[in-house]
């Protein structure tokens, strides 16, 4: 198959022709030395069967062996787990990593509210997603849901996250948990990196592992966590991802605020058979996250890329300062894995838009509305 040809100009194995014949929402998946084209719908089980190829590394247990090839003294380093600062405290967090079939558009009539328009199905497909569960994984707390469950925590605090690998053995596979904003250790850094994979950087079916970050002033913000196990760019593209926010230290919360992750739904992800522009897991408005405020609150909206393209977060009636700075925007650009941080004083009622702003998301579903009152 041309897809899958290796060429002299393309090491990669998978060639040019074949990534360009391949759909829309294509992407190259390097899992465990294998090179996967996700490029059509079905392709995703290849990459789940790769990933379930893919051997505990040595070190994920502790550090890698010095006999591992390209080993570097950094390799042996050891280190221990952080505790919180003075004053601070230990949040808790269980989180189980899994599977749910997820319906893009959940409303019925299956509309785009915004247009008025309906919108042909099927929705639904299968999502990897984060879900809050209660001390020690005893019970389900919050749902199967993309995004993942928002960590909270203040500066001066440590982030203590046990992660359940608990996949269904259809889809087994290792998977991590790996964080922005925070600081944290080799151990904690929750990425798979080969043979210099480190303690948090494998969680095997059915494992689990305990995270342990830091907030330091300087993680003051809004982040995003994500898969970073062997198959982390599908894992990511399909909900494996959620929410950090960190705020100073007795910062009193927003009156109003929300997270709100742009990315894509692709056929080669879903297995469906067109492209949805998403916030939040959701495309088009009436199934995208309905935001309310009411006047005079404190609104912040933390809007993070969560793909492989660029977005531009708008909305509709209102203003805020860009970066905290002094200039003022309505619509601001964001790129993978970055966060753009809307945060005003709301003063204006009415039922408004907010929208990607890159026309081709936008009309393709990533869209919302704000409704604010008097
Ligand atoms: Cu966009």
């Amino acid at each position: 198959m041309a897809g899958t040809k290796r060429t002299d100009s393309d090491p990669s194995g998978v060639g040019r022709r074949g990534f360009l014949a391949a759909g829309a929402g294509a992407f190259l998946c390097t899992i465990g030395g294998e090179n996967i084209l996700v490029g059509k719908p079905g392709d995703a089980a290849k990459a789940d069967a790769a990933a379930a190829r893919v051997k505990r590394p040595a070190g994920a247990k502790s550090r890698p062996a010095a006999t591992v090839p390209g080993a570097d003294p950094v390799d042996q380093l050891r280190f221990g787990t952080p505790t919180p600062q003075p004053g601070g405290r230990t949040r808790e967090y269980w989180i189980q990593a899994t599977a749910v079939v997820w319906d893009i558009m959940p409303n019925r009539p299956r509309r785009d509210y915004w247009h008025g328009m309906p919108v042909a199905g099927p929705t639904n497909f299968r999502a990897f997603v984060y879900q809050e569960m209660t001390e020690g994984f005893a019970d389900t707390k919050g749902p199967a849901a993309m995004p993942g469950p928002t960590l909270h925590c203040e500066v001066g605090d440590v982030l203590k996250v046990h992660v359940r690998n608990a996949l269904p053995d259809k889809y087994a596979q290792a998977i991590t948990m790996h964080p922005h904003g925070v600081r944290y250790t080799p151990d904690y850094d929750g990425s798979y990196i080969g043979d210099f994979t480190r303690a948090g950087g494998f969680i095997g079916p059915g494992e689990e592992f305990t995270y342990t970050w830091e907030a330091l002033p300087e993680s003051v913000g809004a982040w995003p966590y994500h898969d970073h196990g062997p198959n982390h760019t599908l894992n990511t593209m399909r909900g494996l991802y959620g929410g950090i926010i960190i705020r100073p230290k007795g910062a009193p919360k927003p009156d109003v605020e929300k997270m709100l992750f742009f990315h894509s739904l692709s056929p080669p992800t879903t297995g469906l058979t067109r492209v949805f522009q998403c916030i939040n897991g959701r495309a088009y408005a009436g199934n995208t996250p309905t935001i309310r405020a009411k006047a005079g609150q404190d609104v912040a909206l933390h809007a993070i890329g969560m793909d492989d393209n660029f977005h531009d977060f708008h909305i509709h009636g209102h203003r805020w300062h860009k970066d905290g700075g002094s200039f003022m925007t309505d619509c601001q650009s964001l790129g993978p894995g970055e966060t753009v941080t809307a945060r005003f004083v709301e003063d204006n009622p009415g039922r408004w838009l907010y929208h990607c702003h890159v026309f081709s998301h936008q009309d393709n579903g990533m869209a919302g509305f704000y409704l604010v009152t008097r």
